[in-house]
């Protein structure tokens, strides 16, 4: 594995590609003197999507399966604040504001703190990482993800002896999310994790994709990914993470707990009510693939379950 050092971009002074290109077609017409100085696209005023990231350390934690395209990761996406539709986060997200953006991380600690994203990216060094990626709607994605293990953030914090789980808060406001109104979730969108499970190495807290920062739509500018959980685990566009003592309320368990249970491992034996959680469809190509328990991961994994009923447990 290789060892970087704390990573050196300004979350707030980096220009989006196509900010850059735009900008560039502007420039050309323009005389020098008149742009001396000028600051004529402000980044902050769009999503700071396609950034790209400095160089990424490769993780163990990679798969060596085929990645998807950038296109199927960032055209079919579950996010019910920007609609419910799979096609509509990547349309009506496009101008979502990422820039301020501070996650607060606070509950059972010892040094609770908000974080800018310049801080964020600080923290550790940045790793690629290639996971399987598993909507309980049984389609499936390899991602290259960009980020750290979230145990880095959190031990940042220093968790008390109180602290047995992890509550996650993703950012909500109808004015930049007017189609939420629409998506039949008591919002703002919440998940949690079991302390260890949050503190496990594969949970990755993740700014990037592809080399790039986060497009809105997969959770700009900071997000979660547990891969061996169903996808609605991984909550995107955090803003509060919190320890607690007691096992938090998570968004699709308030909205239908029969269907949505706390733990919402990837189970193949365990059914969703309404279809079968045997195979799954890879984006992008037409036979199904049977389902791997734990998502592939059990190996790293299993032993945090170790005497539970997982169909209880679901
Ligand atoms: N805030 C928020 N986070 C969310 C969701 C959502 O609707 N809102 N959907 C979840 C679901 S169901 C899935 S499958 C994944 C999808 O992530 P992706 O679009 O990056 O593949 O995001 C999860 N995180
Ligand atoms: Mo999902």
């Amino acid at each position: 594995m290789l060892i970087k050092k704390s990573v050196d971009i300004r979350y707030s002074e980096v220009t989006p590609k196509s900010v850059y290109l735009d900008r560039r077609k502007f420039l050309a017409g323009l005389p020098a003197a008149f742009l001396a100085g000028r600051e004529l696209l402000s980044p902050s005023s769009r999503a700071l999507a396609g950034t790209k990231l400095p160089a990424l350390a490769k993780s163990p934690f990679s798969t060596t399966e085929k990645e998807n395209s950038y296109k199927d990761v960032s055209t079919y996406n579950n996010f019910y604040e920007f609609g419910t539709g799979k096609d509509q986060p990547a349309k009506l997200a496009q101008n979502f504001k990422t820039d301020p953006w501070t996650v607060s991380v606070e509950g059972d600690c010892a040094k609770p703190r908000k974080f800018s994203m310049d801080e964020i990216l600080k923290v550790s060094p940045l790793e690629e990482r290639i996971y399987r990626h598993r909507c309980v709607e049984a389609w499936s994605i390899v991602v290259p993800w960009a980020g750290y293990s979230l145990s880095a953030l959190l031990k940042q914090v220093e968790p008390t002896p109180k602290a047995k789980f992890v509550a996650f808060e993703s950012y909500y406001n109808l004015g930049q999310m007017p189609q939420a109104r629409y998506s039949g979730l008591q919002l703002p969108y919440v998940e949690g994790l079991r302390l260890d499970e949050a503190m496990h190495p594969l949970t990755m807290l993740t700014v990037g994709m592809y080399g790039e920062t986060l497009p809105p739509q997969d959770g700009a500018p900071v997000r979660l990914t547990v891969p061996w959980k169903y996808g609605f685990k991984s909550a995107k566009s955090l803003v509060k993470i919190r320890l607690v003592d007691k096992m938090p309320p998570s968004t699709w368990n308030l909205t239908n707990p029969v269907e949505y249970g706390f733990y919402s491992n990837v189970n193949p034996h365990v059914d969703h009510p309404r279809w079968s959680q045997a195979e799954e469809r890879r984006l992008g190509e037409f036979r199904k693939r049977p389902t791997l328990m734990f998502n592939g991961y059990g190996d790293q994994v299993a032993h945090l379950y170790d005497g539970m009923d997982l169909k209880k447990n679901f």
